[in-house]
């Protein structure tokens, strides 16, 4: 059940301490995730282990060779035949809870992270499974990506949170953002914790709580809602959050539906 990652990189210091802390070192201490780095750069066999070159046709920076890379991953692939192989690019497939739901799956995973101006183009034409973005923006390598994928991921492996707690059960599960989050004290600055918190009455709490999501969505992740199925309850809660322009739990002018 165990899954294993492995990552290339030509710098593999970056992945220290990341993957040490908190949820995702004790996830690795305890056996349920195997994280291993790879260098890119011990699979360069010429005297100065040159791992890039400039592009073909011109223009700025450097292309990672496709050499090192192929031998590389075929060391990986002689040990595994079944990796399978993600290159973090802006070019890919932005990723969504879905995916990271769907790759929690892979009992192996190969992530190729590139420097300068990416990878020569072979090396996805031969090697690569499957390109991943984590977002419109542009990073000075696939590093951070990597470690950004292996976070999310790591959330539906079972195990990694404690018992009391599955990533099935976060609201992105449901298309919806979180409700507000309170603890003490009481009053900070004048600010109060809304009272139906301390009421005692579980299905006030969690009506409001409902609400609160859904206003929340609804005003800062619109394209959320659209996607998310929403129960009858819902629906309705929606149309009475809406009814008159009140003024919403963060002070923000609500539009109407
Ligand atoms: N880079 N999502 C360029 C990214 C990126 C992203 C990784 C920078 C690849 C060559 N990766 N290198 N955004 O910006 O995944």
């Amino acid at each position: 059940m165990r899954m294993r990652v492995d990552i290339l990189t030509l710098f593999p210091n970056m992945f220290s301490s990341p993957l040490q802390e908190s949820i995702l070192g004790r996830a690795v201490e305890k056996g349920l995730i195997q994280i291993r780095t790879i260098n890119i750069r011990d699979f360069a066999l010429d005297k100065h282990q040159v791992v890039d070159d400039t592009p073909y046709g011109g223009g700025q920076g450097m292309v990672m060779k496709v050499e090192p890379i192929a031998r590389a991953i075929e060391s990986v692939k002689s040990q595994n035949p079944s990796a399978w192989i993600v290159y973090l690019t802006p070019q890919g497939k932005p990723l969504q809870q879905d995916m990271a739901r769907r790759l929690s799956t892979q009992s192996h995973l190969l992530l190729l992270c590139g420097r300068y101006e990416g990878v020569d183009e072979r090396v996805r034409e031969l090697f690569i499974n499957e390109e991943i973005s984590i977002g419109d923006y542009v990073l000075t390598g696939g590093e951070l990506a990597a470690m950004v994928l292996i976070d999310a991921v790591s959330r539906f492996i079972p195990g990694v949170l404690g018992s009391d707690r599955s990533a099935e059960e976060d609201s992105f599960f449901n298309s919806l953002l979180e409700y507000p989050q309170y603890t003490r004290p009481f009053n900070f600055r004048g600010r109060c914790v809304p009272e139906i918190l301390l009421s005692g009455n579980h299905a006030a709490i969690s009506l409001w709580r409902r609400r609160e999501a859904l206003r929340r969505t609804s005003l800062r992740r619109p394209d959320l809602l659209t996607k998310a199925d929403l129960s009858e309850g819902e629906k309705k809660l929606l149309e009475e959050i809406f009814k008159g322009n009140s003024i919403d739990g963060d002070g923000l002018p609500i539009k109407k539906l």
